[in-house]
């Protein structure tokens, strides 16, 4: 049998048949591609990057690069293995193989070692064509282990270099003469999703892919007008020929490449190019929507977006069209060939809900029982199907291909579908064993095969559980050493050589498999067993950045609507936006909400182990949280005027991030809950680290604030500190810290001052906060509790302050004046007592210490008296422990802490929520750092918020604690930057 007979589906009268019809044509693809350019040889046909292509110059490079790798010995009939991503090397290179007639076998540039290693013994390419880098892929390693495999491939690292005007030079040679290639043989070889564990290729002929390409870009009427954005893998079919890159080829049309799909590259692409329509997976619909909250690009341009690869969800489906003001069109396509899609002019309800019709008049669809017999109609059954671009066998597959395909060469497509009386397909589900993650096909049984051997696994299963973001998300169950954790089990797996997009997102381990009444594994118990303990999938990526971490925070939170924490601590931010989890703890509960679960809460222990339950219910054992807390937690701790504080305050919140990001000059490292918001958020800190512009503040700005934060409050302020002289004289308390706010009608740019403020303040730490609608930033003196993975505890009571000004010997000066005044000295000495006395009952006997004592802080336009209080925590408290008995800050509440709070409600005319709370990081290790909330900078409705207090002692005279409070304000007012 020859190639043409062992692939195709189509018996001699049938091929007559789709020639006659004009289905097919004689013209092999690398001539249509010349025939595209006699027509319109000017016309741009592919933009990537800054560099484009005219549809002269692509034929004229694809010339070239035959005859170069012609002269590399690539012939007719030779497989060639391409792994690179969208860009002009990889279309231009395609042409060039079909030119030849040798054939393209189209991998994804994100394919590892495992998948590699089998395409090549599979189909023995005699070359493989990679790229130099794409997305911190570690390429060099990858072709070393490949070359050693499989030493008769050439292997070829490509560049892609933006500024060469010629791309692949070295590749290119005077253009020759080709045998033209049969229009019904071979042209390229497709991958397979597969769902058995060797890879599968599919055989696609340039007169059935041709057909295919053409058939879609009728239906999606395309014209010489028409943009087609390349935002998925050209290498995929969906982005190659339905209609993709081909279609607009043939239509005249001009393909733009775009490197990654995430919103920052992609829509300010689609407004430049003005693309009129691109094709999607479900996943990235979603983010795209999240990315239109706050984007404004203009996307008026787009008049269509393909949706296809996995189910969509109605209820996504119909945002498209209010949110991207263009028609929407339903794809359920396969590499093996069927494709169908709803039609422009459809109604609505038929958009909404079926994936549209076969593309093909002389498409043949069968939907079958268990029996292989047809069902009644618009009963759901197995889609099997055959027509003019459909494949009758897999690539070298006879055994697998008994299988795949009926005895009268019907592809069995694994899907469970139903008809509607119209002729439209509605995808049921499926009985392949395959999981559709965000589009990309896995097969369960290569992810098996490796996992069991794993020493620690003694057998597995992989199953796909729904996931709200990824369609379905890969879960490992096994049977084995179930302290196994998923980050060991990808390590394994990465070494394995298994590509990242086949790695579980989540581990359930088993004591014994759940079985039918046949005794086998009981895949749907498993996978509701396994749903009810869901973890998320994480990806993580470390990159190079070339600016500022600081300017690289303010150009990517600038415009972030959703949730977000910076923390700062030595330099280096730990960045986490979005959630994926908050635990809020009001005055008598913690509630634990999380997207599509129902709320849970606690009441019934005290505060911290409510919260700490809260954090235990977590689906992931292992998380990354952040949160603030207010002012008033203080009042709950020390039980202060409980009925009166509202129950709907929140006095924590805590937040696991959807993405995480760690900056710290040179370097990025992300972490995202999937791969694809990895992408999305990779290209929002590339975008961040080439923008440069910050904006400066603005003198007249300057003096206006400069004089509010003397006069303004400034009475009042200090008969309060009259009022609390006599409290302290008459013994209520022995110290207080009260406060004046500062309040600013003007727009302020928080971010833009938090840039210019921390440039010129050297904090203790420092945070970036947007959460639940609260905004603030700020500049923190001082943590207020600092707890280790191994329990070291420490608190660092500042008490004591001078002006730090810019004058170098008058600082000098005011610090001999600060460690040598007798108040100041007392004033600390008191702070520093308290902090051992607080640390001490929570400690290992003797652990509690005092290190650093009495030295002097430089903070901004502040100097202080700082000591730290070191101790080691008892082994069964939570670092909410210690937290508990160091909040409030003896800084920013006074001495004996309860009394004093009394006192701060009492005296201040508001709350003061953020002000003297906290910010803090928390992870699963035990590990704690939060930082004391002042010198900063509070967003209210209309303008901002200042606040700053001072220490209260029975020899306290207002006018200079009124002073103390401007030098304290003075640290952020002097950065304030309108916007
Ligand atoms: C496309 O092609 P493949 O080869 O990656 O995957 C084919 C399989 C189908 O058998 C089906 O299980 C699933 O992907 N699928 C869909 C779907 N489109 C494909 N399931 C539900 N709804 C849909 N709309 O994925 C592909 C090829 C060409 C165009 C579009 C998609």
């Amino acid at each position: 049998m020859n190639e043409r007979q062992r692939y195709s589906a189509w018996s001699d009268s049938e091929r007559e048949h789709y020639r006659q019809q004009g289905y097919w044509t004689d013209r092999p693809l690398g001539q249509q591609l010349r025939d595209w350019a006699t027509q319109q040889p000017d016309q741009i046909a592919l933009v990537a990057g800054t560099r484009r292509l005219s549809y002269a110059e692509l034929d004229a490079l694809a010339d070239r690069l035959a005859a170069g790798l012609a002269c590399r010995h690539i012939r007719m009939g030779d497989n060639v293995l391409l792994q690179l991503p969208n860009s002009i090397e990889l279309v231009a290179t395609l042409f060039a193989l079909f030119r030849i007639g040798a054939r393209p076998i189209l991998a994804m540039p994100g394919q590892k070692a495992a998948d590699i290693d089998a395409l090549c013994t599979l189909a023995e390419p005699v070359a493989w064509l990679y790229p130099e880098r794409y997305l911190g892929n570690d390429y060099q390693a990858l072709a070393q282990d490949i070359s050693t495999r499989h030493p008769a491939m050439q292997c070829w690292q490509i560049s892609a270099h933006e500024n060469t005007d010629s791309p692949m030079a070295s590749f290119q040679a005077e253009p020759q003469q080709f045998r033209l290639p049969h229009a019904e043989d071979i042209a390229l070889l497709l991958l397979s999703g597969g769902s058995t564990g060797t890879p599968k290729l599919i055989p696609r002929t340039h007169a059935d892919y041709h057909y295919n390409a053409r058939r879609m870009a009728e239906i999606c009427q395309l014209t010489p007008q028409s943009v087609y954005l390349a935002t998925l893998a050209v290498a995929h079919n969906f982005t190659l020929s339905c209609p993709g890159v081909l279609g607009t080829l043939l239509s005249g049309g001009k393909v733009v490449l775009a490197q990654t799909s995430g919103c920052d590259e992609i829509f300010p692409l689609i407004e430049q190019e003005k693309v009129t329509f691109t094709a999607l997976v479900p996943p990235l619909v979603t983010l795209w929507l999240e990315c239109r909250a706050w984007d404004d690009s203009d996307l008026s341009s787009l008049q269509l977006i393909q949706v296809g690869g996995a189910r969509l969800e109605t209820s996504l489906a119909a945002k498209v069209k209010p949110a991207f003001g263009c028609q929407l069109q339903q794809v359920f396509g396969m590499a093996e060939g069927l494709i169908c899609c709803t039609r422009l002019d459809d109604t609505d309800d038929v958009i909404l809900h079926t994936q549209g019709s076969p593309i093909s008049d002389a498409d043949q669809l069968q939907v079958v029982d268990a029996t292989g017999l047809p069902v009644e109609p618009g009963e759901a059954g197995e889609l099997l199907t055959k027509g003019p671009y459909t494949i009758g066998g897999y690539y070298r597959a006879d055994t697998q291909n008994l299988h795949a395909f009926t005895p009268n060469r019907f592809y069995r497509s694994g899907d469970i579908v139903q008809l509607t009386s119209a002729g439209n397909i509605i995808v049921a589900g499926r009985i392949k064993e395959q999981i559709n993650r965000a589009g990309e096909k896995i097969g369960c049984a290569e992810i098996e095969s490796l996992i069991v051997s794993h020493p620690e696994v003694s057998s597995c299963v992989v199953i796909g559980i729904p996931d709200e973001r990824l369609g379905e998300r890969i879960c490992a169950c096994f049977q084995g050493d179930a302290t196994l954790t998923l980050a060991t089990l990808r390590g394994f797996l990465q070494q394995s050589g298994l590509s990242d997009h086949k790695l579980p997102d989540q581990l359930f381990p088993v004591k014994s498999w759940p079985l039918t009444a046949v005794g086998k594994i009981d895949k749907r118990q498993l996978a509701k067993m396994a749903q009810q303990t869901p973890s998320r999938a994480e990806a993580s990526h470390s990159l190079e950045v070339q600016a500022e971490p600081l300017d690289i925070l303010y150009h990517l939170l600038q415009h972030e609507m959703d949730n977000y924490i910076a923390y700062e601590r030595d330099e280096s931010w730990d960045i986490g936006i979005g959630s994926q989890a908050q635990i809020v703890l009001f005055k008598d509960r913690a509630e634990l909400t999380q997207p599509n679960s129902p709320m849970k809460s606690w009441q019934e222990g005290s505060w911290q182990e409510n919260l700490q339950r809260a954090l235990q219910a977590l689906p992931s054992g292992q998380w990354q949280a952040c949160g603030i807390s207010h002012f008033e937690l203080a009042r709950l701790i020390h039980n202060v005027a409980l009925h009166t504080l509202p129950e709907t305050t929140a006095l924590i919140t805590l937040v696991i991030p959807r993405v995480t990001l760690k900056l710290s000059r040179g370097t990025a490292q992300l972490t995202a809950s999937n791969p694809v918001e990895l992408q999305q958020l990779l290209a929002r800190v590339r975008e961040a680290d080439r923008t440069a512009e910050i904006p400066a503040p603005n003198a007249d700005w300057q003096a206006a604030i400069a004089h509010r934060i003397r006069a303004q409050d400034a009475h009042d302020y200090c008969q309060r500190v009259g009022c609390a002289v006599e409290e302290i004289q008459r013994g209520t308390y022995q110290k207080i810290i009260l406060s004046r706010r500062i309040t600013l009608t003007e727009p302020v740019d928080l971010l833009a001052s938090y840039h210019l403020g921390r440039r010129n303040n050297t904090p203790a730490r420092s945070f970036a906060v947007r959460l639940n609608g609260e905004r603030f930033v700020g500049f923190s003196p001082e943590t207020v509790v600092e707890v280790s993975p191994t329990g070291a505890v420490s608190t660092q009571p500042l008490a004591g302050t001078r002006a730090l000004t810019h004058n170098e010997a008058e600082n000098l000066r005011l610090r001999e004046v600060l460690t040598n005044d007798t108040k100041e000295i007392a004033e600390h000495a008191v702070s520093v007592k308290l902090a051992v006395e607080e640390l001490t009952p929570l400690c290992v006997d003797g652990s509690t210490h005092v290190s650093d004592f009495m030295n002097v802080s430089r903070r901004g336009s502040v100097q202080h008296l700082a000591s730290r209080v070191r101790g080691q925590l008892q082994e069964a408290l939570t670092p909410w422990d210690a937290f508990a008995a160091l909040f409030p800050a003896v800084t920013a509440s006074g001495i004996p802490k309860r009394p004093a709070i009394e006192a701060i409600e009492r005296l201040e005319p508001a709350a003061r929520g953020a002000y003297s709370g906290s910010v803090f990081t928390l992870n699963s290790l035990g590990e704690m750092d939060a930082a004391l909330v002042l010198r900063s900078l509070y967003q209210l409705e209309q303008g901002v918020a200042l606040q700053a207090g001072a220490g209260i002692i029975d020899q306290s005279i207002p006018e200079r604690e009124l002073e103390e409070t401007i030098e304290k304000l003075q640290s952020v007012s002097r950065f304030i930057i309108p916007s």
